[in-house]
């Protein structure tokens, strides 16, 4: 049978990565970083928490990762792990270099020294464009990262480049622009909008405090991104794609969306709190997904309406269940 690790198990993709590897029948280990409070709801939401095997371990303790690498004899690692908040990298620049960029270099040593046939898919990100240099980003863009988060990725993709080519690694980065689910963590523009919609709707919370609302990104459904990572792994050779819908919305027009869904006007409860600027903002992303539809033959599938349905539907079941 053939085993996958991946890191960030716990997390968003990881916990959807987990479950279609499973399909195919894949062993799954995940690597899990210790924590006060239990992390694996995510897990337990998609019914597959008893399936996969945990190794305790974090991606700032190289040991660590050989170790998990040895236990699970993985045929593929899916780097997923990260300190992945935009707006916490200003306040935390040290420890989001090292779990989001450095990180991803104690992985590929790992590998190189237990196993170099192992293939490996590093998670980078289309907050690499930064202040983007051309209006449609792909896969020869060139990177201008805008916050300490996007600074750690650009790193870890350059490792991955650099590693595939000094030391032959199977190695791929995935640069995916924001992929959005109903188990998305809370933090996160769209779930913190889907979610207040549920809250007001049932009466639980009277507005919802944004920062920039005319910033633009490019969002697609994490369940269908999860798959071009597998296929990246699959093919002949090893390279970079861009994971992509191809269009735009700005965060005012997600929360209209999401707001009309239920019979609301977002305009009666959006206030905006300058306290949620961001330092240096990314303004617009839109990304171009040729290259991963002509070799992949990936394509998103899930539009921002359905995905804002999805996800404020979940929220609706989630706060009229709480106490
Ligand atoms: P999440 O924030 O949901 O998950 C991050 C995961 O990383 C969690 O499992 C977390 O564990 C784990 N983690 C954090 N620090 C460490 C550490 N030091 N050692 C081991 N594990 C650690 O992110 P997503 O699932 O949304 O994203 C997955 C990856 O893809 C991330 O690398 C992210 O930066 C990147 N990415 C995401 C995009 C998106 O739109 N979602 C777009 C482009 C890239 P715990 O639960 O214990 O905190
Ligand atoms: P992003 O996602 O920074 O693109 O990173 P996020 O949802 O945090 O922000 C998107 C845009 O919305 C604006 N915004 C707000 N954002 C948050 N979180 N909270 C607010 O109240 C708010 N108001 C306005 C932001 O300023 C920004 O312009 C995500 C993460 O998943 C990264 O890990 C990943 O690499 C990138 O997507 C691609």
């Amino acid at each position: 049978m053939k085993s996958a690790l991946i890191t960030g198990i716990t997390g968003q993709d990881g916990a959807y990565l987990a479950k279609i590897l499973l399909e195919r029948g894949y062993q799954v280990y995940g690597l899990m970083a210790r924590r006060a409070t239990p992390t694996t709801w995510r897990l337990q939401y998609l019914g597959i928490d008893n399936e996969v095997e945990l190794i305790n371990g974090d991606l700032t303790d190289v040991a660590s990762l050989m170790r998990a690498i040895q236990l699970a004899k993985p045929a593929e690692v899916y780097n997923l792990g990260a300190q992945s908040f935009v707006g916490a990298s200003w306040q935390q620049a040290i420890a989001t270099a090292q779990s989001t960029g450095m990180g991803v270099l104690h992985v590929l040593e790992a590998i190189r020294q237990v196993n170099p046939d192992i293939r490996f898919y590093q998670a980078s990100s289309s907050e690499m464009f930064g202040k983007v240099c051309e209006p449609i980003q792909s896969e020869t863009t060139p990177f201008y990262p805008r916050s300490p988060y996007g600074v750690a990725k650009l790193f870890g993709h350059w490792m991955t480049v650099n590693y595939r080519e000094s030391f032959d690694l199977f190695a791929c980065s995935g640069i995916l622009f924001n992929h959005e689910s109903p188990i998305r963590g809370i933090e996160f523009v769209t779930r913190k909008v889907t979610d207040a919609v549920a809250r007001i709707k049932l009466g639980k919370q009277k507005e919802l405090r944004l920062g920039n609302i005319d910033a633009k990104r490019d969002w697609g459904y994490a369940g269908d991104y999860v798959e071009a990572m597998w296929l990246m792994l699959q093919q002949g050779k090893p390279d970079d794609y861009v994971v992509a819908t191809g269009r735009t919305t700005t965060v005012r027009d997600m929360c209209r969306i999401a707001f009309d869904y239920v019979g609301l006007n977002y305009e009666d409860y959006v206030v905006i709190d300058p306290a949620f600027y961001r330092p240096a903002e990314v303004e617009i992303l839109l990304g171009n997904p040729a290259k991963a539809q002509n070799i992949l033959g990936w394509q998103a599938k899930t539009t921002l309406d359905a995905l804002i349905t999805m996800m404020v539907e979940a929220d609706l079941a989630r706060v009229s269940t709480e106490n």
